[in-house]
C-alpha cells in the first residue's frame, strides 16, 4: 500500500473545490437550486432521465412493454443533464426529492403518481400492465430478491468501485483493491446463479434482468469503466452468456439509445415521444 495517509479533522466541513469528476453537482444538502418546471408530453407516462445504468432500466421496461403491443404503456422520455444540474430543478426535486434520475410521473389515473427509485418504477409498471413480475407466489418473490440485490450491490459496482477505478482524480490501491474483490464477488454470485437458468430469477425474463443487465452486463461486454481485462471478466461465461441474450432483444437494443447525450452521433436520442423517434 503507497496511499498517502489522510487524518479526518474532528468535524467534516465542504470543500466545494475538492475536485474530481461530478464535483460541480456533488454536495451534503438537498432540495432545488433553481425554479424549473418540467416539461409534459401528452403521453400517459412521463420520464425524466438520462441513459445512464440506472435510467435505462426503464426505459427497456417501456420499450418491452410497447413491443408487447400494450400501447398504453406510452411514454414522453425527457432528458435530464445531470452533469449540468437539471436535477436539481424545482419541477424535478418535486418528483424525486432525492434529485437522482430516473423520476417517473404516472398520469394515466385521475391522480398524478410521482416515482423515484428506478427499482419502485420497475414494480410499478410491471404490476400496473401484468408483466414482467408474477402475480403472487415463490416465482414472485424471486424476482424480488434478484431487484432488490441489484438495488444492494450496485452501489458497490458504480459509486464505489467505478468511482475510484475510473472517475476518482488520484488513484489509490486500498479502495480500488476493496471493491474490485466485492465486484468480482458479486459477478461469481450472478455466474453461479445462471449457471442452473436461463435467466436470473428463473426461466422467465423478468424486471430482475432489466434492472441487473445494464450495470453487470455491461461490465462483463466490456461497455462499462474499460474494467473488463482489470476484472478478468471473461471467468463469468454464464453471466456473458446471459448478457448477450439480452443485449440482443430488439427492445432493449431500442432502450438503451432513449435520453443518450454522449457518443457517436446516429447513437444518440435526446428526448423519446414516440415509436418513429428510433428511425
Ligand atoms: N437508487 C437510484 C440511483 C439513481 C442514481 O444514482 N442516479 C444517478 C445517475 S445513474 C444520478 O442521477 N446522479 C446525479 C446526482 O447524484 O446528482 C435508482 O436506482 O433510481
Amino acid at each position: 500500500m503507497n496511499d498517502t495517509t489522510y487524518t479526518p479533522p474532528k468535524v467534516w466541513t465542504w470543500d466545494a473545490e475538492s475536485g474530481g469528476n461530478f464535483a460541480n453537482i456533488n454536495r451534503p444538502i438537498a432540495g432545488s437550486t433553481h425554479e424549473k418546471a418540467l416539461p409534459v408530453g401528452e403521453h400517459p407516462f412521463q420520464l425524466y432521465s438520462l441513459a445512464t445504468p440506472n435510467g435505462v432500466k426503464v426505459t427497456i421496461l417501456f420499450e418491452e412493454l410497447l413491443e408487447q403491443g400494450i400501447t398504453e404503456a406510452e411514454y414522453d422520455a425527457w432528458l435530464i443533464r445531470i452533469t449540468e444540474g437539471d436535477q436539481f430543478s424545482s419541477g424535478f426535486v418535486g418528483v424525486n426529492p432525492n434529485s437522482k434520475i430516473p423520476a417517473l410521473v404516472d398520469r394515466s389515473g385521475e391522480t398524478e403518481v410521482n416515482i423515484f427509485e428506478s427499482g419502485s418504477m420497475l414494480v410499478h409498471l410491471a404490476e400496473k400492465f401484468g408483466k414482467f413480475l408474477p402475480a403472487s407466489g415463490p416465482e414472485r418473490t424471486e424476482v424480488m430478491n434478484w431487484l432488490f440485490w441489484q438495488m444492494g450491490s450496485a452501489p458497490f459496482l458504480g459509486g464505489g468501485f467505478g468511482h475510484f477505478y475510473a472517475y476518482a482524480p488520484e488513484k489509490f490501491e486500498y479502495p480500488i483493491n476493496r471493491y474490485a474483490m466485492e465486484v468480482k464477488r458479486q459477478l461469481d454470485v450472478l455466474d453461479r446463479t445462471l449457471a442452473n437458468r436461463k435467466f436470473i430469477a428463473g426461466d422467465e425474463y423478468s424486471i430482475a434482468d432489466m434492472a441487473i443487465w445494464p450495470w453487470y452486463g455491461a461490465l462483463v461486454r466490456g461497455v462499462l469503466y474499460s474494467a473488463a481485462e482489470f476484472l478478468s471478466v471473461d471467468e463469468y461465461k454464464n453471466v456473458k452468456r446471459w448478457a448477450d441474450e439480452i443485449a440482443a432483444r430488439p427492445a432493449v437494443k431500442r432502450g438503451i439509445r432513449v435520453n443518450k447525450s454522449w457518443g457517436d452521433e446516429d447513437t444518440q436520442m435526446h428526448e423519446r415521444h414516440s415509436a418513429a423517434d428510433f428511425d
